[in-house]
C-alpha cells in the first residue's frame, strides 16, 4: 500500500512536471513555443514593420522552429519603455528590437547617439554603426548579458509643437515638451530653456490629444504613422540627434542555440534592419532608400515624400540654415562636459574617428 502510494505520488509529480513544461517546449524539446519580443511602438510604425519582417524571416529561415511574438507598445513592461534592456538581460523577456534611447539606462554608452548635434547625417551614422563604435556598443551590451544582432533605426529626431515655428533657441524657451525619461533629454531641453516633461510613449499620444504638452520630438517614422499634424502644426527639422534601433537577445539563451539557428536569426535581423532603415529614410536620402525598398523588397512606400506629405496635411515644416543650427550647437555644447565622461572619452573619440573615415 505504502509502495503503491509512493508510485502514485511519483506518477503525479511526473504528470504535473510535464504539464508545466509542455506549453513552453517544442516537440523537439529544445526551443520554446514562443519567444517574446519587446518593442516600444505598434505594428503601424516603420520600426514595427521592421519587427514584423524580422519575425517572418526568422520563421522562414528556421523552418518554423523559432517563433517570435512581438509584444507591441511595451506591453510586457506595462509601458515602462526604459526597462527593456533590464528585462531582456535577466531573461524575463527573450529579445527586443529597441531604440538606443530605451536601452540607455543599462547601456550608458548608447547615449553617444543622443549627444545633441553630434551626428549630422545618415552617412556619419552608418560609419559609426558599422565601424568601431558599433562594435564597442555591442561589446558593452555583451558584458550586460545582451547579444546585439543588427542595427536598425528610428531616425533623426525632429521637434514638433502647436505654438510656433522654431528657428532659434529663444523660440524653445518655456515650451512644454514631452521627452523620453532619459536624463540626457531632460538635460538638453532644460539647457535650451524649455520645460521638458518626461513621459512614456504610451502616455504621450494621449497627452498630445489633451494638449497637456505643447510639443515633442520624434523621427518621421513615428511622426507620419501617428499623424502628428492632428496635434501639432509646426515641425522643425534640425537633425539634432538620432536613435538607432538594435535587435538584441538574452545572452544565456542565445548561447544555447545551435549555430545554424544563431546564423538564421542574425541574418534575419540584418536583413530586416536593411528593410526597416530604408522605410525610415525613404524620401530623406534622395532616391537611395526608395530604390532599396523597390528593388530589394518589392515594397512601395505609401508616403514616399514624408516632408511634402506633412506639409500637405497642413504642417509648417522648417529647415534650419547652417547659421541657425549653429546657434543650437552653441547653446547645447556645455552638455558635453557632463555627458562625454559618462559615455566614455574613449568611445567619444572612437565615434569621431569613425565619422572622419
Ligand atoms: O518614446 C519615444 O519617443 C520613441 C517612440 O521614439 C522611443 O521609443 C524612443
Amino acid at each position: 500500500m505504502k509502495r503503491f502510494s509512493m508510485y502514485l505520488t511519483c506518477a503525479l509529480v511526473a504528470v504535473i512536471s510535464m504539464a508545466l513544461l509542455l506549453p513552453c517546449q517544442s516537440q523537439a524539446g529544445d526551443f520554446k513555443k514562443e519567444y517574446k519580443m519587446q518593442i516600444n511602438v505598434g505594428p503601424q510604425f516603420y520600426w514595427g514593420m521592421g519587427a514584423q519582417k524580422f519575425v517572418e524571416l526568422v520563421k522562414e529561415r528556421t523552418s518554423g522552429q523559432i517563433n517570435i511574438k512581438p509584444y507591441w507598445g511595451s506591453q510586457l513592461l506595462k509601458g515602462a519603455q526604459l526597462k527593456s534592456a533590464q528585462l531582456v538581460a535577466n531573461g524575463v523577456i527573450d529579445m527586443a528590437m529597441e531604440s538606443t534611447i530605451n536601452i540607455s539606462p543599462v547601456i550608458t554608452e548608447a547615449n553617444i547617439f543622443s549627444l545633441p548635434f553630434f551626428i549630422n547625417n545618415f552617412e556619419n551614422l552608418d560609419k559609426m554603426e558599422y565601424g568601431e563604435t558599433g562594435k564597442a556598443i555591442f561589446k558593452a551590451m555583451d558584458a550586460k548579458g545582451l547579444v546585439g544582432l543588427a542595427w536598425a533605426e528610428n531616425g533623426f529626431r525632429q521637434v514638433t509643437n502647436s505654438k510656433l515655428a522654431i528657428r532659434t533657441p529663444a523660440d524653445v524657451k518655456g515650451l512644454r515638451l514631452r521627452v523620453v525619461g532619459s536624463p540626457i533629454f531632460i538635460d538638453t531641453f532644460r539647457q535650451l530653456g524649455a520645460d521638458p516633461v518626461n513621459m512614456n510613449w504610451g502616455d504621450a499620444v494621449t497627452a498630445f490629444g489633451q494638449g497637456v504638452v505643447d510639443g515633442q520630438e520624434n523621427p518621421v517614422g513615428v511622426l507620419v504613422p501617428v499623424k502628428i499634424w492632428t496635434y501639432h502644426k509646426y515641425a522643425t527639422f534640425w537633425n539634432y540627434l538620432v536613435d538607432p534601433v538594435v535587435f538584441y537577445w538574452n545572452k544565456k539563451q542565445w548561447n544555447k542555440f545551435p549555430s545554424n539557428i544563431q546564423k538564421a536569426i542574425k541574418e534575419s535581423a540584418e536583413e530586416a534592419a536593411i528593410f526597416e532603415k530604408a522605410l525610415c529614410r525613404a524620401g530623406l536620402d534622395g532616391d537611395k532608400s526608395l530604390n532599396i525598398l523597390k528593388n530589394k523588397f518589392n515594397h512601395t512606400m505609401e508616403f514616399p515624400q514624408p516632408v511634402k506629405f506633412m506639409e500637405s496635411e497642413g504642417m509648417t515644416v522648417t529647415f534650419l540654415s547652417d547659421k541657425e543650427r549653429q546657434a543650437f550647437i552653441d547653446a547645447t555644447k556645455p552638455l558635453y562636459q557632463k555627458w562625454v565622461p559618462k559615455i566614455g572619452e574613449g568611445l567619444y573619440k572612437q565615434a569621431l574617428s569613425d565619422m572622419a573615415k
